[in-house]
């Protein structure tokens, strides 16, 4: 557990870190947040994540009250304060303690907190053997009703999907969007290849823009020369792919193997995906922001 977390400007104890029940991310999901990763006292792509916040405030008409220095200042000083090499860091911004109403202008101050623990990783078999995932039926967010670029405190959708998955027995969940087509997962991005081509969703079409996606992509055009397209696919694509994975600030890169109970490719996690997994760890391990 965190020995400090960071709240409204101070650091105090996990334990005496507390919000109102008035707090509008609290009553209505009303508030944005970011998922960051630190990797050996440097935090992978800190602008970039600072950058989808201020978009995902900006999106809700959030005012953020800290400039993007000051956020960094204070997110860097929340790893530090609790002695982590690596780690995962929670920032979230709500709009803070407002009345029972849904109007935001009733909400003066937004709540910030940033929490840094320890990193819960993934099961290694996930990585050597691959990952199964379904299609689920709940369907993911539209984009003209709560756009999934957004990343906001309403994460029901998700969790509806996550539920789905997990009572199937897997642990992710392919999520169309309201077309039919291939969005993204409950908490990643997906990618499929087809001959010299991945290909990824495009992001109006309901997925996050994601920073691993970003990262990723960049990898597969710079250092694999792979053609790299974000285009419309559908459930055909993956049944057919060569090979599928899956990108997300937890999870990396996790390849897939098997979807709907369909064998992906060979089975086993493929040449490309490996390959991309090798430069994503070296880009983790070589880059960032010092801590
Ligand atoms: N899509 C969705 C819906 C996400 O929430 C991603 C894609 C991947 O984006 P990044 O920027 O991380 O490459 C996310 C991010 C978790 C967890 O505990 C994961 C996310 C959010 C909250 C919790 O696995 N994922």
């Amino acid at each position: 557990m965190s020995k400090f977390v960071y709240l409204d400007g101070k650091f105090v104890k996990p334990e005496e870190a507390k919000v109102s029940i008035f707090d509008h991310g609290l009553l209505y999901g009303d508030g944005v947040f970011e998922g960051i990763r630190a990797y050996n006292s440097r935090v992978f792509k800190l602008r970039e994540h600072l950058g989808r916040l201020t978009n995902s405030a900006r999106a809700i008409s959030l005012e953020i009250p800290f400039t993007k220095e000051e956020l960094e200042k204070a997110i860097i000083e929340t790893v530090r304060m609790n002695k982590l090499k690596d780690a995962y860091i929670r920032v979230v911004i709500t709009r803070g303690p407002g009345d029972l109403g849904l109007d935001p202008r009733r909400c003066s101050t937004p709540t910030i907190f940033i929490i840094a623990d320890r990193i819960a990783l993934y099961p290694e078999e996930f990585y050597t053997k691959g990952l199964e995932v379904v299609t689920v039926a709940v369907r993911r967010n539209s984009p003209n009703a709560l756009n999934p670029c957004i990343k906001s405190l309403n994460y029901l959708n998700n969790i509806l999907a996550k539920i789905e998955a997990t009572r199937a027995g897997v642990h992710e969940a392919i999520m169309l969007n309201k077309d039919g087509y291939v969005a993204e997962c409950t908490g990643d991005n997906i990618f499929i290849l087809k001959d010299n081509t991945i290909i990824t969703p495009p992001t109006w079409a309901g997925a996050l823009p994601g920073i691993t996606r970003e990262a990723v992509m960049d990898l597969a055009k710079s250092r694999l020369k792979l053609l790299v397209k974000e285009d419309l696919f559908t459930t055909y694509h993956v049944y057919t792919a060569d090979e599928c994975f899956l990108t997300g600030t937890a999870a990396e890169i996790i390849p897939v193997i098997r979807v709907d109970n369909r064998i992906i490719g060979d089975g086993k996690p493929g040449k490309v995906t490996k390959e991309l997994m090798k430069e994503f760890r070296e880009l983790t391990r070589s880059t960032g922001v010092p801590v």
